[in-house]
């Protein structure tokens, strides 16, 4: 079985969490979908996209500038998604929803949590198989992306609003965009009567969404850090975890519910 790299005492303390925990929220960040071929935000972008910095992209700035490069970049990352299948880490979540009260707030923008079968997934960050118009934010229906061959093209023309004839954008919130009321108000309600949060995935860098490890461990939650790498997180608990999410939270699973 998997070793988590923790002290027996520390071991011990973190099955007794895990064991008596009842309302757990998991915040999970793209590290939670590298293993499902997902490239995440912070790691060195490769192939046609290799010159840009995803940040640089997810801007409303970036889109008014260059929408058909914005809209292409969205479209190969579609296709990521819809190639991409849940990883173990994300079935061990749903697994666990299957047994306790298991809530996934998350900053990914894929629907892999609820393809393995979480049912309660806020969405802090949007979700990109979603779009809306930029000008009056009618829904757009988005067809499933064609097939390509290789990475498809950088460039490619948003469709156009049908009730205004504005220009289609992702469903998904970038920077400088506040994050929407009633996902925050639901994420950091969750936190607040969580007694056990696991944080998986995400390099504590964007905010708000990385506050929320902090309050809820302000309001007593344990919280558990899964990360190969050392992140901001780590300073507020003692059950640091360096090691994947598809390694590591079925391990969590087993010790959460052997008898
Ligand atoms: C807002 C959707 C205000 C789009 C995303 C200066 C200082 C502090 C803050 C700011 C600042 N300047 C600007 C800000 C605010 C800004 C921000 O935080 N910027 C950062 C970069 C400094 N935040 C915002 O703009 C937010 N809005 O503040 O609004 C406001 C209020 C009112 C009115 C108007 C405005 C909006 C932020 C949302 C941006 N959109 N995504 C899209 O997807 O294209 S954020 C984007 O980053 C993704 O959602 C991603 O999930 C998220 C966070 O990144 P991570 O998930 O952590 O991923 P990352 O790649 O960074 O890390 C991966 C981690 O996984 C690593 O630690 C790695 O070690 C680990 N890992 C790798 N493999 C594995 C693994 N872990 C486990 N298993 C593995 N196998
Ligand atoms: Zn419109």
């Amino acid at each position: 079985m998997q070793a988590l790299g923790l002290h027996d005492d520390v071991t011990a303390r973190l099955r007794d969490a895990l064991r008596d925990a009842s309302r757990i929220v998991v915040f999970s960040g793209a590290g939670a979908s590298a293993e499902s071929g997902i490239a995440t935000f912070r790691d060195p972008e490769v192939g046609l996209w290799r010159r840009y910095k995803p940040e640089q992209l997810a801007t409303p700035q970036a889109f008014l500038t260059d929408p058909a490069l914005v809209w292409g970049r969205y479209g190969w990352r579609r296709r990521q998604v819809a190639a991409a299948q849940p990883n173990a880490g994300h079935l061990a979540i749903a697994e666990w929803g299957r047994s306790r009260e298991v809530s996934v707030v998350t900053q990914n923008v894929d629907d892999l949590h609820e393809r393995a079968g979480s049912a309660d997934v806020v969405h802090l960050h949007g979700e990109i198989a979603k779009a809306r118009c930029f000008d009056c934010a009618a829904p757009y229906p988005l067809t499933p992306e064609p097939e390509v061959e290789g990475e498809g093209p950088m460039s490619v023309e948003p469709p156009v609003c049908g009730q205004c004839g504005g220009l289609v954008r992702p469903g998904v919130v970038w920077f400088g965009e506040a994050l929407p009321e009633r996902e925050w108000a639901e994420a950091k309600a969750r936190c607040r009567r969580a007694d056990l949060l696991i944080c998986v995935g995400t390099s504590a860098v964007v905010r708000p969404a990385s506050l929320l490890p902090r309050l809820a461990w302000e309001h007593g939650a344990a919280v558990v850090q899964v990360n190969p790498h050392p992140t901001e997180h780590d300073e507020i608990t003692e059950f640091v975890i360096r090691g994947t999410s598809a390694a590591i939270l079925p391990r969590l699973l087993e010790m959460a519910t052997a008898s």
